[in-house]
């Protein structure tokens, strides 16, 4: 027997449990299913050390309470992992939220069937009129596949599935796959701990210091006399982020001025370096500037010149990959118990019983830490089985890569419902901002949709097919495509290159819902029945 409720919400991340309060609140009867044992969705699994956050606490949190944003007092500018999982457990407890919450219950399959969805999980079967996919967009962990893993005696880890317990790197020789967010933040914590650590690295990256430091009650204070204002100017924001918004281009100021400019945004803006200039993701020649800007800024923290080769990036924009935030990574290559491998000139070729195998030799290592990133933006939404109104399933209709109106739903797939999904601003925002403006304004819809007495919500392939084609043709006039990247999907083998998020911002997306509600909700139709 399924258990019937109004909406299944999938994944109880910050998505999740925002969906859970705000359609609970509205009256719907809903049931929150997670794979996981616990709940925080990217917080819980992502417990390796050195974990945290590059938004502000203040903005990555919660703005739909001004008691919750009152209350809540953050410690750091960017909050570690356990620090945001006890945000998030204060938020369960206050808004009495996991009584609705499943653990250890994992979507395998959906179809659409007689207006609702039937929803089979590893634990029992749910049949809802609506789902909403808040499965996150970090969410499916992806390793390098080398082959003989299973013949190799030491400890094989990911950044994206970090025991609960902790691990003891203490005396250990540990290699570290991958260089991207999580590698550049681990790698100098391990290296603190380890007895020798090994940096296997495919693509150098452009990393910018992490600006972390405590939050005095003063910072405090001044954030909550106006954090309404904040919160609205960041919906009003492109990034949906605190930084003032700059209307200048890199290339209409002299050499002199631009470098005065980055040497004051490099040590106190973190990942709002990217923002110095309106252009840098739109210009080559002003990209070319950060580049060699943040180049030579890394130049200096090496003091070992025979590394440069390997660790200054080249050959793709600033920016176009994301960049990380970090403390003293390259720094950790002028110790002589850490060594670099460039996989590119030195492809590791598999595992061995005491390590792995590198084109050269064997590297003998007691642990192995793939920091190898996920199947973003898309691998959570196929992993499980979606088979919509016609039979198709959601991987047939995003063979060609992934399709939506708004980001929001799929044309074929009748109420079910993305959060922070392709097609919106997603990753490129701050998503928590994000994932709240898709959860108030889904709810709006169905609200909408039972004021007329509709109870099957959908997508025209017209306004489909006219959102994906406004999405690429706004990618296409940045230097994001010019990267391999998870935007793109070309990191994972076999996945299309279509850029995945919608470039066109946080205010300019908000300008475009609220013109779709303007217009009756231009692109959906909400009707009795599915037929
Ligand atoms: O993953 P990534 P991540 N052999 O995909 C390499 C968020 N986040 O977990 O660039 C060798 O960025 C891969 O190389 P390449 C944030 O949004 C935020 O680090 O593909 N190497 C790359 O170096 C972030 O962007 C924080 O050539 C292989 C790395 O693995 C997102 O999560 C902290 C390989 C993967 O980098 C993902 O970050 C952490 C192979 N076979 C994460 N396969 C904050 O600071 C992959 N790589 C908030």
């Amino acid at each position: 027997m399924a258990t019937e409720v109004d909406v299944v919400v999938v994944g109880a991340g910050f998505a999740g449990l925002r969906a859970l309060h705000t359609l609970r609140g509205r009256g719907y009867r809903v049931a929150v299913l997670e794979a996981g044992d616990g709940i925080g969705g990217v917080w819980h699994w992502n417990r390796y050390p050195g974990a945290r956050c590059d938004v502000r606490s203040h903005d990555y949190s919660y703005g739909f309470d001004p008691d919750l944003e009152q209350e809540w007092r953050w410690t750091e500018r960017y909050a570690t992992q356990p620090e945001i999982l006890r945000y998030i457990d204060h938020v369960v407890e206050r808004f009495d939220l996991a009584r609705d919450v499943h653990l250890r219950t994992r979507v395998t399959r959906m179809v659409f069937a007689d207006d609702g969805w039937d929803v089979e999980t590893s634990a029992g079967t749910w049949r809802a009129r609506f789902v909403v996919m808040a499965t996150g967009q970090l969410s499916i962990p992806k390793d390098p596949e080398l082959p003989g893993q299973d013949r190799y005696r030491g400890t094989v880890l990911h950044t994206a599935r970090w025991p609960r317990e902790g691990v003891d790197l203490t005396g250990q020789r540990v290699g570290v796959i991958g260089t991207g967010s999580s590698g550049t933040q681990l790698v100098p914590v391990v290296a603190e701990q380890a007895a020798h650590l090994t940096v296997f690295q495919r693509t150098p990256n452009f990393s910018i210091p992490a600006t972390n430091a405590p939050v005095d009650d003063e910072e405090d204070a001044a954030v909550k006399a106006v954090y309404r204002e904040r919160r609205e100017a960041a919906r009003n924001s492109p990034t949906g982020l605190s930084f003032p918004v700059v209307r200048q281009s890199a290339l209409e100021v002299t050499p002199e001025e631009r470098r005065r400019h980055y040497d004051e945004q490099w040590p106190t803006t973190g990942f709002g370096f990217l923002l110095s200039y309106r252009d840098l993701m739109l210009d080559e020649r002003a990209n070319d500037t950060v580049a060699d800007y943040v180049r030579e800024r890394i130049a200096a923290k090496v003091t070992k010149p025979e590394l440069l080769p390997h660790l200054l990036p080249q050959g793709y924009p600033f920016g176009a990959k994301r960049p990380p935030v970090d403390s003293g990574y390259f720094e950790t290559f002028n110790r002589d118990d850490v060594e670099l491998v460039d996989v590119r000139d030195t492809p590791v070729t598999g595992f061995t019983e005491r390590g792995l195998q590198t084109a050269e030799r064997e590297i003998e290592l007691d642990v192995v830490v793939f920091a190898t990133g996920f199947d973003a933006m898309t691998g959570a939404l196929l992993k499980p089985e979606i088979v919509g109104r016609d039979g198709q399933t959601l991987r047939e209709a995003w063979a060609a890569g992934p399709r939506t109106y708004l980001g929001l739903q799929v044309a074929g797939f009748p109420n079910m419902f993305l959060v922070a999904g392709p097609g919106s601003p997603s990753l490129l925002s701050n998503v928590l901002l994000s994932i709240e403006q898709h959860v108030d304004w889904i709810a709006d819809l169905l609200d909408a949709a039972a004021a007329r007495g509709a109870g099957v919500v959908q997508v025209t392939p017209e306004a489909e097919s006219g959102w994906v084609a406004h999405v690429n043709e706004r990618a296409e006039a940045t230097l994001y495509p010019r990267a391999r990247s998870y935007y793109m999907g070309d990191d994972v083998p076999g996945k299309p290159r279509v850029f995945t998020p919608y470039v066109g911002g946080v205010r300019g997306y908000k300008r475009i819902l609220e013109r779709v509600v303007a217009d009756d909700y231009d692109g959906f139709t909400m009707t009795a029945s599915a037929r």
